[in-house]
């Protein structure tokens, strides 16, 4: 197949040409050709969605209950709406987890709906909600349940946070609610936002027992997603390192219970929990920086970073130790892998952490990041942290709560001094995430929120040797005749984080880029000739 090179700025106006004058405005300022190093770039992104156009998005709703709670086992999940806002999010993502014996409490299988009905909607469901948490509580005995509110919860006004309050008093455990309803942000952006208020609010802080063992940390932002918590799990215990809570991968209530027990949160995905990590400094002192366990190199400057932070000469003995052994196999496996794989291209458009994480394994394989994007990132997400200030804060942006945090007089104890502090900061960049763009290639497309329209021209252009994306785009994207990695699920394949995981993406991804199968499927527009018109104003 022919590569057809375009200019990217050229791609950009001819995809903005293609649209009507004020989407064309818009989505222009959404869609840039990458100058890492210039710091005066903007992107616009986590706006709305303009109507008509094809999105990749979800809704608050996911972004809540799928995401950030969802993968906690021992929480009932209880959604109080229709059944098909249950439906499609139970078991419909690949979030594992491993109770530690099999009596142990695990009702991620279950899916638990008050399944709303026209009466309900009509008449109020605060009812059919005190009903379902007295049933789940017979039948199950949970340390907690958390209500999720659904699009029409909002609209009627049940008030599900009263519910949860006489609940929690009546059963004698932690019930809390999320006013997570679909509609409440733009993206599922809104709902990590409102996951986060409220594990700050109603759970961190009820255990003062830490997890046992030394050198504590909480993993934020890591979902288990194909078994990737199982791996960093192995490589935390064989450093030594102790796992204190995980936000959420494989997690329980005990451990968000004891978060703030941590001396250290690292944070992997920052755009769904960089609140917590925020939220849990100023009330209890534990510092927070970014780390990425996507990509082996990435793995192992994250675990270097957290040896640094504890400053132990035996852990940072210990951690050397663990790279040199497991680097040992990454690096047989790019030795085979990496031939294969040079030169290839990639573009990834993927949630809001992930585009980025994901081009660190692509650089692993000599391949090229052609183009990438967010589905609800933020600018911090692209530009970097130090933008912050500078967002404007939009009338969808005030409509989630923007808890005020004090210090927890009790419960606070300062890790770190500020003279430590600042001796650790070069290395360790306390309270930052420099951003997507600065690791991409000069040149390269980055678009937010992209188009279905946009991604059929990417794929025309540019033929990349492999998409990711997720399931609403796969089927579309293979029937051009280009390979889809699937990035939520990761097609039923990984774990692709750490060393071992890494393996298993080069491996994946040689399979992907090399099958000749692809070579087969000529697309509509290689073998007939397509009619085109314009209007002429
Ligand atoms: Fe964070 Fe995620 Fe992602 Fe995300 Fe997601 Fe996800 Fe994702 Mo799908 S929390 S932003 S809302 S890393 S579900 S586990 S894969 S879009 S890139």
């Amino acid at each position: 197949m022919a590569k057809i090179e375009m200019d990217p700025q050229r791609w950009k106006q001819d995809v903005l040409k293609k649209y009507p004058s004020k989407i064309a405005k818009k989505r222009e300022k959404s869609i840039l050709v990458n100058d890492g190093h210039d710091t005066t770039q903007v992107i616009q992104a986590n706006i709305r969605t303009i109507p008509g156009i094809i999105t990749q998005r979800g809704c608050t709703y996911a972004g809540c209950k799928g995401v950030v709670l969802g993968p906690t086992r021992d929480i009932v999940n209880l959604v109080h709406g229709p059944i098909g806002c249950s439906f499609y999010a139970w078991l419909t993502r690949r979030n594992q987890t491993l109770p530690p014996t099999p009596d142990s409490p695990n009702y991620m299988m279950y899916s638990f709906s008050t399944d709303m009905q026209d009466s309900n909607i009509v008449f109020g469901g605060e009812l059919k909600l005190k009903k379902a948490c007295r049933e789940a509580f017979a039948i199950f005995k949970p340390k907690a349940i958390g209500i999720f509110s659904t699009c029409p919860v909002g609209l009627i006004g049940d008030d599900v946070h009263a519910v949860a309050r006489e609940m929690k008093e009546e059963l004698g455990i932690n019930i809390f609610g999320f006013s997570c309803e679909g509609y409440k942000g733009v993206s599922q952006s809104a709902g990590h936002h409102i996951a986060n208020n409220a594990l700050v609010k109603h759970v961190i802080g009820l255990n003062d027992t830490p997890a046992e063992g030394k050198f504590l940390i909480n993993m934020l932002g890591e979902y288990n997603i194909g078994g990737d918590a199982f791996e960093l799990e192995r490589i935390l215990k064989k450093c030594g390192i102790t796992l204190n809570a995980s936000f959420s991968g494989n997690s329980t209530m005990e451990q968000f219970e004891r978060a703030h027990m941590a001396e250290l949160n690292v944070v992997m995905c920052h755009r769904s929990i960089n609140y917590v990590a925020e939220m849990m400094e100023k009330k209890y002192g534990i510092p927070w920086f970014k780390v990425n366990f996507i990509g082996a190199e990435a793995s192992a400057k994250s675990l270097r970073k957290i040896a640094k932070y504890f400053g132990d000469a035996d852990l940072i003995a210990k951690v050397e130790d663990v790279i040199a052994q497991e680097m040992a196999i990454v690096a047989k496996a790019i030795d085979e892998i990496k031939p294969r794989t040079t030169g290839k291209t990639a573009m990834m458009f993927v949630g809001g952490s992930r585009a980025h994480h994901y081009q660190e394994l692509f650089t692993e394989l000599g391949m090229s990041s052609l183009s990438a994007g967010y589905e609800f990132g933020h600018r911090d997400d692209y530009e970097g942290r130090r933008v912050l200030p500078t967002i404007q804060v939009d009338a969808d942006s005030r409509n989630i709560e923007e808890l005020t945090i004090e210090k927890d007089e009790a419960k606070f104890r300062e890790r770190l001094s500020e003279e430590k502090k600042a001796e650790l900061e070069k290395d360790l960049q306390f309270n930052e995430y420099e951003g997507m763009m600065k690791d991409m290639e000069k040149g390269a497309l980055v678009i937010d929120d992209l188009s279905h329209y946009e991604m059929e021209k990417l794929i025309e252009i540019y033929h990349p040797d492999v998409f990711c994306a997720g399931i609403k785009e796969k089927y579309c994207v293979q029937k051009m005749g280009i390979p889809l990695k699937q990035l939520h699920s990761y097609d039923y394949g990984g774990p692709y984080a750490g060393f071992e995981g890494a393996v298993n993406f080069y491996k994946d991804i040689d399979m992907i880029v090399n099958t000749s199968v692809w070579k087969l499927i000529k697309a509509p527009w290689e073998k007939e000739a397509v009619i085109e018109a314009e209007y002429a104003a």
